[in-house]
């Protein structure tokens, strides 16, 4: 096990700990933004692996959900953290939230760990290590008819452009595939991928940290993660697609299809 794979694990299970300390009733919760809530266990928890990755790593860049202040992933050594990833969830006591913690080096990622912290979930991954799930390794579903695939989403939130488009997209799939789940944390949906639990997943307007670590663990765990036109560079989140091979292609045409825009 290399060191940097170490100190991401280091770090989220650090980060974990502390989402685990608070207790929901209990929770201070402010407004960044329409429909963007923040509570002090965010932040706490983003200080905590921050201090993780700076006793360790000291030089390294470091973009965090609640400090970062651009969405730009810089070339070099970044730390892309995302404290709590669900956090509506969160702060609603509905248990589907993460920890998520990547290492990216000039612009690919290198360690990535999610921790689910209702299920005691802990999904990670290096570069070329494959992929694991506490201690166990794990592989993308190969099912690969539409018909058999539960397909993971989010709701817009935010960007409400795509919407008619997002909806039309949505009610044709609805037809076609076995089901559709919206857990409301994007990194364990995507880690639901790399576990063979969804054959696929497709969102917009993410950012980079909800992605940054649940997109390697896809790819060590044998799957795809791309943007909408099929591209590599899917780190913005923005216009997010993944599968094991199959079922990443079908969305992807299903897209197309749809979003005239994608
Ligand atoms: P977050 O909890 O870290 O903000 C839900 O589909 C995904 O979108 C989650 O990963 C969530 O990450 C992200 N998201 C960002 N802002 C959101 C918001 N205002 N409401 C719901 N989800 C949001
Ligand atoms: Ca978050």
């Amino acid at each position: 096990m290399n060191r940097d794979y170490e100190v991401a694990l280091k770090a989220a299970r650090e980060g974990a700990k502390i989402v685990k300390s608070y207790n929901n009733g209990d929770l201070k919760i402010s407004y960044k933004g329409v429909n963007d809530l923040v509570t002090d266990a965010d932040k706490a928890t983003e200080k905590a692996i921050r201090n993780v990755i700076n006793e360790n790593f000291p030089e390294d860049a470091f973009m965090g959900e609640e400090s970062a202040e651009n969405l730009q992933v810089p070339s070099g050594r970044v730390w892309i953290v995302d404290p709590i990833d669900g956090t509506t969830n969160f702060a609603y006591g509905f248990p589907v939230y993460c920890v998520s913690v990547a290492l990216w080096i000039d612009r690919q990622p290198e360690a990535g760990v999610v921790i689910e912290i209702n299920l005691n979930e802990e999904f990670s991954a290096y570069r070329g290590g494959g992929a694991w799930l506490n201690g166990k390794r794990i592989n993308v579903s190969s099912l690969e008819k539409p018909e058999a695939a539960l397909v993971g989403t989010g709701f817009p939130y935010r960007d409400y452009n795509l919407m008619d488009h997002y909806m039309n997209l949505m009610r044709n799939l609805l037809d076609k595939v076995q089901g559709l789940r919206r857990p409301g944390a994007a990194a364990f949906d995507l880690c639901c991928v790399a576990a063979g639990r969804f054959q696929g997943y497709y969102e917009y307007g993410l950012s980079p940290w909800d992605v940054a670590a649940a997109g390697l663990i896809i790819q060590e765990a044998g799957g795809v993660i791309s943007n909408w036109r099929g591209g590599e560079d899917w780190i913005s989140g923005d216009q997010i697609v993944a599968g094991n091979g199959a079922i990443h292609r079908f969305l992807m045409s299903e897209i197309a299809a749809f979003i005239p825009e994608a």
